[in-house]
């Protein structure tokens, strides 16, 4: 029996990565190495949509590539590249914007969010949602994980793919999202009503900032006036995300968890929520500095990847080139 293929892609547009990430999409991306055949991919080109500085490109997509090792991702398990080592993307990327309506790519929601920020946005901003569409279709992959921000995304991908399928005949499997409700949006923990991001970074913890900091956000998490440890995740967000943060990174229940905290005071889960999670970032700090020291490696790794990524993705490329009636070179 053939494994179900898998496909994820982070940008590297921080210097680490956050428990928002981690639980929302990147643990699961860890688990399913075992049960799929897992790509995942570093998109650095997406990350050049907001003109960030080179020096900062580079340095965020080899630290990236790093944390994904120390996370749990193993470079012989999966196959782990960037993405722009893979030029496909950039190829069908276009031929999938041929059959993209204007209309259609102006509904998506992270645009309207992210260009309305920004003094300029750039047309790479408004076209994302389509690359990130190649970089699915490319690889055939059934099942895309991912936190609850990245739905429309998938359903647009999955527009398209039907859309080519239907016009030009069976080339790409139609992917579905595999978004794990409990840890799909991990919320900030000074404003618990918006989704822990980079842009908030002091309700946010990233995985590489000292762990002193780490225990102070998590110690200072704003909660609620009343004193009960209840899941509630409408009138007591800040709790309840700390409740789904002690119960997702030690698999013991939410309910399980409320019947230990009776009558204990939020002091007490703040505290146990910051030894957790300074205990996880402490290996996670050690294996990112070891990683980064041996460039030389990496860049190894990052070659084995895209090498075993370009072959799938030549594959399909070429496929889709001759259905729309482009000649073979
Ligand atoms: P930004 O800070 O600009 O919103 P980000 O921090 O969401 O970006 P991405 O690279 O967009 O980072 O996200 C990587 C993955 O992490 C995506 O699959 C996304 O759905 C997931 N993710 C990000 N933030 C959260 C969150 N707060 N809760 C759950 N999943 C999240
Ligand atoms: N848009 C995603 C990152 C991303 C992605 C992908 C996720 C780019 N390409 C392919 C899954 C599959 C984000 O902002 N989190």
């Amino acid at each position: 029996m053939t494994k179900p293929r898998v496909l994820s892609g982070i940008q590297p547009t921080a210097g680490s990565f956050h428990v928002g990430n981690y639980l929302g999409a990147l643990r699961q991306w860890v688990a399913m190495q075992d049960t799929h055949d897992t790509f995942y991919t570093v998109v650095d080109l997406h990350a050049l949509t907001v003109a960030p500085e080179p020096a900062e490109v580079r340095e965020r997509t080899l630290s990236s590539f790093a944390q994904l090792i120390a996370i749990g991702i193993d470079p012989l398990k999966s196959t782990l590249f960037v993405q722009s080592h893979v030029r496909e993307h950039s190829e069908l990327m276009w031929m999938l914007a041929c059959i993209t309506g204007f209309g259609e790519a102006s509904r998506m929601t992270q645009f309207k969010d992210k260009s309305a920020k920004q003094e300029a946005a750039s047309v790479g901003l408004f076209t994302y949602p389509i690359l990130q569409a190649a970089d699915i279709l490319l690889y055939q992959a059934d099942e895309v994980p991912v936190g609850e921000d990245q739905r429309q995304h998938l359903e647009l991908t999955r527009d398209l793919a039907g859309r080519f399928n239907s016009r030009y005949g069976q080339t790409f499997t139609v992917p579905k999202p595999h978004i794990v409700k409990d840890t799909a949006k991990i919320v900030d923990l000074q404003e618990p009503t918006a989704k822990m991001s980079k842009s908030l970074p002091s309700g946010c913890v990233f995985l590489l900032e000292p762990l002193k900091t780490i225990e102070k956000k998590i110690k200072s998490a704003v909660t609620d006036s009343e004193t009960v440890i209840a899941f509630d995740p409408e009138n007591k967000p800040g709790v309840s995300n700390l409740l789904t943060m002690q119960s997702a990174f030690t698999g013991t229940s939410v309910e399980e968890l409320v019947v230990s905290y009776e009558g204990q005071m939020y002091g007490a889960l703040k505290k146990n929520v910051a030894e957790i999670v300074v205990a996880f970032a402490e290996p996670f700090q050690n294996r990112v500095n070891e990683l980064l020291n041996d460039k030389a490696e990496l860049h190894r790794l990052m070659k084995v990847g895209a090498d075993r990524a370009t072959e799938v993705a030549a594959a399909t490329t070429v496929n889709a080139q001759e259905r729309m009636g482009l000649i073979p070179r």
